[in-house]
């Protein structure tokens, strides 16, 4: 055994890699194609490696809890400074973790979430939003502020109670100001027994992944420069691309005013048994980039696509949008001894790279058997730490070449067959553009057609349409287009009323130079049509599209990526009581304002669910009024040249 230092300070590192129980082990080297290097040096699986597994005892623990158990859950939202790649940055963070708490709970149970909003700073209210659950008949926990509640303000507590009536892959996010991407985000999985594939018959153990991109400065910093002359429109890139809140930092790269620490970055590792059957969740949370996921000799089979079950459907890699999820079951029948899981965010998406900046991301599988994980490669590995390196190469499939587009809309089949879409009983259609204007500095903006969304202070849409406030009494808020703000609605607000029960087509343009992900709250909806074009002007949805429409049992799911200078149509039923958010998932273009809203069926919303603590909520927020309204950009310039 030996190891030695290569001269630009790589290790380069040795490792063992025992191949039977009698027999000893072979040495292996190292460095495949990817120069990856540090690491810490682990022996067991880190709390946060546990906290992303789940075995047969997880799902056990759960069932054997019994019926509608009520899982009460105390969260603390702070602020702490760590360093999830090496490079130390202040978070937003539920109870200190990174990524947040990842809840397990059966179909039928109850989440009793009490979450307290620690952050010191006045002007940081909190939500939660559990993407992905539909909150059917409980509009007023969905968690978005200016829509369904106002922010829990700072020092103040607020319970979502939430009754899980759907299984499978979801996630929680904070849907205050950017602070999902300050990482305040973590996982929500729900068992089901009446699934296709359950933990502990139809595979063996399961692994939660979260990939996402990471910035080394707060998202309010990078909003700043987003909103300034520097960034020219262009959205800020990320630094770095996360598994699990792990990464790695070459802090020679790294400009001096970050603290960067050679020690702290991490790789985490996964191990897999020769013969078994694993369920990778893939959860995308990235504020901005698409990822390509991938591992080496295995082949991806997805069973479920945001909560949808899937006809299995086998591919060597997924492309994944900001908030999208798939399960795959990986079969661990490769004769390499480990292999690269490799994570790619997609370049052509970005329009300029950071200095430092780091696309690619890999890391080790080992194949692992119980008595070698206690035996010699268990010494081995306290010795020398885990293994870096694998011999694996990547698949070489001619596949299109890189573009910012989801799995191929017409290969995804829902299990649970609708063979066909209902017609629709109304078809709008939307335009999302990212803008700029004069009076503004140039700041980018995102629109729907033509408004700009901005959180209506104290007074929640979902209050306003039940007669709780007078949209007269609030705090107004500016528009971004300086147009006048609606007469029902406070604040900047695009809101569509639909009957409840209807079947709604839409049909959203984007006439961007970029992609953008659509997520729907309180709906799934059927995908009947992606479409994106290298030119523009011509990618506009057109009606002899209709006859090409997908209606045999299309995919159903809650986040769409739209194609750059393209188009695609969704459909849904309305069939959900309450003021429903439709958004970009890019953390950019949500937090400049490229959001709609759905007012389904307001009638039928019983006024007694807005509980006396939500209004508190409000009041305070009134309170703070004008103190809470950040000045756009051009604001503060006429305001100077007025006491001027
Ligand atoms: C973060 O913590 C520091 C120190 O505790 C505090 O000064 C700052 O205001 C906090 N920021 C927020 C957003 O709460
Ligand atoms: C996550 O979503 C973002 C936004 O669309 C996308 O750019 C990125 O590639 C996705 N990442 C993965 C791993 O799918
Ligand atoms: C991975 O990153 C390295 C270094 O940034 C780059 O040279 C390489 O082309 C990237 N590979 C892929 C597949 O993007
Ligand atoms: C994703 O990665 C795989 C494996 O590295 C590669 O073969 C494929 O071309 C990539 N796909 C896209 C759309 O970039
Ligand atoms: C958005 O604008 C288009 C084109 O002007 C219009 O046809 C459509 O009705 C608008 N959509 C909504 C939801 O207002
Ligand atoms: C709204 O205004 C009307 C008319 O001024 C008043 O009767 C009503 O009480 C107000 N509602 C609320 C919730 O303040
Ligand atoms: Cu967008």
């Amino acid at each position: 055994m030996s190891f030695r230092l290569a001269g630009n300070g790589r290790f380069v590192l040795l490792l063992f890699s025992l191949h039977c129980v009698t027999v000893l082990f072979v040495l292996w080297t190292l460095i495949g194609d990817i120069p990856i290097v540090h690491y810490v040096s682990r022996t067991r699986h880190s709390a946060t490696d546990r906290r992303m597994q789940a075995t047969a005892k997880t799902i056990q623990e759960i069932y054997e809890a019994g019926s509608r158990k009520i899982h009460h859950i105390n969260w603390h939202v702070r602020n702490e400074t760590i360093a999830p790649d090496g490079v130390m940055r202040e978070m937003i963070l539920v109870n200190g973790e990174f990524p947040g708490p990842t809840i397990r709970a059966k179909k039928g149970d109850v989440l009793q979430i009490h979450v307290q909003n620690d952050l010191a700073a006045f002007t940081q209210s909190t939500s939660i939003h559990f993407h992905g659950l539909f909150q059917r008949g409980m509009n007023e926990m969905d968690g978005v502020p200016g829509v369904t509640q106002c922010g829990i303000p700072s020092g103040q507590d607020f319970s979502y109670v939430i009754d899980l009536k759907q299984s499978g892959t979801f996630w929680w996010h904070s849907h205050s100001r950017l602070q999902r991407i300050d990482g305040m985000f973590g996982g929500l999985i729900v068992y089901d027994p009446e699934e296709a594939y359950v933990l502990g018959r139809d595979y063996y153990e399961e692994i939660f992944v979260v990939l996402h991109d990471h910035y080394h400065n707060s998202g309010d910093a990078n909003m700043e420069w987003y909103l300034s002359k520097e960034s020219s429109g262009f959205e800020p890139v990320p630094n770095n691309l996360l598994i699990n809140g792990q990464g790695f930092t070459d802090c020679d790269r790294i400009l001096s005013r970050y603290s960067c620490k050679r020690s702290v970055s991490g790789l985490p590792t996964f191990q897999f048994e020769h013969g078994r059957k694993y369920r990778l969740r893939i959860l995308n949370a990235s504020a901005f980039a698409e990822i390509n996921f991938s591992i080496d000799d295995h082949i991806l089979n997805v069973i479920e696509v945001d909560s949808t079950e899937v006809e299995e459907f086998s591919t060597h890699s997924i492309v994944i949008s900001p908030g999208q999820r798939y399960s795959v079951i990986v079969e661990a029948d490769s004769n390499f001894q480990s292999v690269y899981m490799r994570a790619n965010m997609q370049n052509s998406c970005f329009r300029y790279r950071p200095y430092g900046y780091r696309s690619n991301y890999t890391t080790v599988i080992e194949y692992t058997s119980p008595l070698e994980t206690a035996g010699v490669t268990g010494l081995a590995r306290r010795l020398f730490g885990q293994p870096i390196s694998a011999q694996s190469s990547p698949w070489s499939d001619v596949l299109p070449k890189e573009e910012c587009v989801d799995l191929d809309v017409v290969s995804l089949k829902p299990k649970t067959a609708v063979p066909n879409v209902p017609e629709p009983d109304v078809r709008y259609s939307i335009s999302p553009k990212t803008m700029q204007f004069d009076k503004r500095h140039l700041a980018p903006f995102g629109f729907i057609n033509r408004t700009s969304f901005l959180p209506a202070i104290g007074a929640p849409n979902l209050h306003v349409a039940l007669n709780l406030i007078n949209t007269s009494d609030t705090v107004p808020v500016p528009t971004v287009s300086g147009r006048q703000n609606t007469a029902i609605w406070g604040g900047d607000q695009l809101v569509t009323q639909i009957h409840l029960g209807s079947v709604v087509e839409l049909i959203i343009n984007n006439d961007d130079d970029s992609a953008h992900p659509f997520h729907l709250h309180g709906h799934d909806f059927w995908i009947l049509r992606v479409y994106g074009e290298t030119n523009a002007g011509i990618g506009k949805w057109r009606p002899e599209y209709i006859s090409s429409y997908v209606l045999d049992n299309p995919i159903r799911r809650d986040v769409v990526t739209i194609p750059r200078l393209g188009h695609a149509v969704i459909r849904f039923r309305a069939d959900n009581p309450g003021m429903w958010a439709f958004h970009c998932h890019i953390a950019w273009h949500l937090a400049t304002g490229m959001m709609m809203q759905f007012a389904v069926g307001v009638d039928s919303i019983d006024q007694n669910t807005i509980t006396e603590q939500m209004l508190e909520h409000c009041a305070i927020e009134r309170g703070l009024g004008t103190k809470l309204l950040r000045p756009l950009p051009g604001d503060e310039i006429r305001k100077d040249s007025r006491t001027a």
